[in-house]
């Protein structure tokens, strides 16, 4: 691959060169040399992990060989391609979380492409539009498939983001195994009914707590994901002044410390911390909900204080995404209930057996005439105000696939007019989430709570 790139490359310079083109065409050709990115290849593998104590996991999932997924770096507005290739005994797919890509490229088995076979491959490709925080996991089986490792960060750069002094990527999430360390049942009934089912094992970038040096008096980013298949958070910073910049991969409106800021799986949180000046001093992330709070990583200032002021920081620019036409929009009611209905649903990409869960009062696909057929049509480049009501005791992380949507309003609390893919609706809560049907397709709308997806809580639109 790399050959025959850099052959192309070279007959690119050497037809220049013969044609005498000037600077701008060959501009052009590196352009056209950047339309074909080398793909990063993800292929699929089983591996033993060291994730506790008690040694090593058997049948950790990843890409790669080497531990964690990669972390992997994208450019807004330039071409990227990945090659997946399943290693695995498992159908699998690549969704790419909150990226507006093509809907060929969403990776929703059935819905938009086939499965890849174990020794088969897909290809990705695609131009990110929005710079900032997202993920990447599979969008089939995916308790288990996710439950046992395959989830991992994206970040979309953008040339003109302010410049910080160091960056921390953190993938956070947890393991559902056994006092000998091995993977016990993903997926209780019970608890699929309630708030979904916990891990055991807490971590973030596949470790306990981990530590990270960082410059005395610097700027620091800190990129959290939240790619656990359950859990929802609290994020709280000790030990030095915070500020959420981003959220979603979205800018935030106004920056705001993270005071027990509540996000759920899928979400992602972008922070500019300013490090402490003295050499040794500890920060902490910690995740502050529930009765166990938890510190989640730290960064341990190093050297002399760079002596850095986090009101020199630019504002991160905004993504492109369309203003919704809030006057003309037309409305889709969503209201999020349990259902009663005990009866197993064969759904849009596989059944855990029950249905809990149900969008407009259906059990995803429930007894619908067409169990396929879209919640609702939308007309290419119209605009929508989705009016979701959760009916239910517990909050639901709602991730629409393909178009990023506007928080406009919430029944229970002040909202800034946050641009996200995700939004954490608690219970008895009703919000108004605005957005363009800008991008053609069959696109997702479901819980991120994996097991209240996979009983229900699943539909999806058609836009054309
Ligand atoms: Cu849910």
């Amino acid at each position: 691959m790399t050959v025959h790139t850099r052959r192309r490359l070279l007959k690119g310079a050497a037809t220049a060169g013969a044609a005498g083109i000037g600077l701008s065409a060959m501009g052009r050709l590196a352009g056209w040399a950047a339309q074909k990115p080398e793909p990063v290849v993800l292929k699929t593998a089983s591996i033993e992990a060291r994730l506790t104590e008690a040694g090593a996991t058997r049948n950790v999932l990843t890409w790669g060989e080497a531990g964690m997924p990669p972390v992997i770096r994208m450019r807004k507005g330039e071409p990227f391609a990945a090659r997946l290739i399943n290693g695995i005994d498992d159908p699998t797919t690549i969704h790419w979380h909150g990226i507006r890509v093509p809907n060929k490229m969403d990776g929703v088995p059935f819905l938009v492409q086939p499965y890849v076979y174990q020794g088969d491959h897909f290809d990705y490709g695609f131009t990110p539009p929005d710079a900032g925080t997202f993920w990447y996991h599979p969008h089939c089986n995916t308790l288990t498939q996710m439950g046992h490792g395959l989830t991992g960060v994206v970040l979309v750069e953008n040339p003109k983001d302010p410049q910080f002094d160091f960056e921390v990527v953190i993938n956070l999430r947890d393991w559902r195994l056994g006092d000998d360390g091995q993977f016990i049942e993903q997926f209780r009934p019970r608890d699929a009914a309630r708030t979904g089912t916990y891990g055991t094992v807490r971590t973030a970038n596949w470790l306990d707590q981990p530590q990270y040096d960082a410059p005395a008096g610097g700027l620091v980013r800190l990129r959290a994901a939240i790619t656990d298949v359950t859990r929802i958070y609290a994020f709280r910073v000790d030990g030095a002044e915070a500020a959420v910049i981003a959220l979603d991969g979205n800018p935030v409106p106004q920056r705001f410390a993270p005071d027990a800021l509540q996000l759920g799986p899928g979400q992602r949180l972008d922070l500019a911390i300013r490090m402490p000046d003295e050499e040794g001093a500890i920060v902490s992330l910690r995740d502050v909900r529930g009765t166990k709070p938890k510190v989640l990583a730290t960064l341990r200032a190093v050297g002399k204080s760079l002596k850095r002021d986090p009101r020199d920081l630019a504002p991160l620019e905004a993504n492109p995404v369309a203003e919704v036409d809030i006057a003309r929009a037309q409305h889709i009611p969503l209201a999020l209930s349990a259902t009663a209905e005990n009866v197993p649903g064969d759904g849009i990409c596989g059944s855990l057996g029950y249905s809990f869960w149900a969008i407009n009062k259906v059990p995803w696909p429930g007894d619908t005439p067409d169990p396929t057929a879209p919640l609702a049509e939308l007309k290419l480049g119209r605009s929508y105000v989705i009016d979701m009501e959760n009916l239910t005791p517990h909050a639901h992380p709602i991730h629409l696939h393909g178009m990023s949507f506007k928080v406009l309003s919430s029944s229970t609390r002040q909202v800034q007019p946050q641009v996200t893919d995700t939004y954490l609706i608690q219970s008895n809560e009703k919000v108004q989430l605005g957005f363009v049907a800008d991008n053609p397709g069959d696109w997702l709308l479901h819980c991120h709570i994996i097991e209240h997806q996979k009983t229900g809580m699943t539909s999806y639109f058609r836009v054309v």
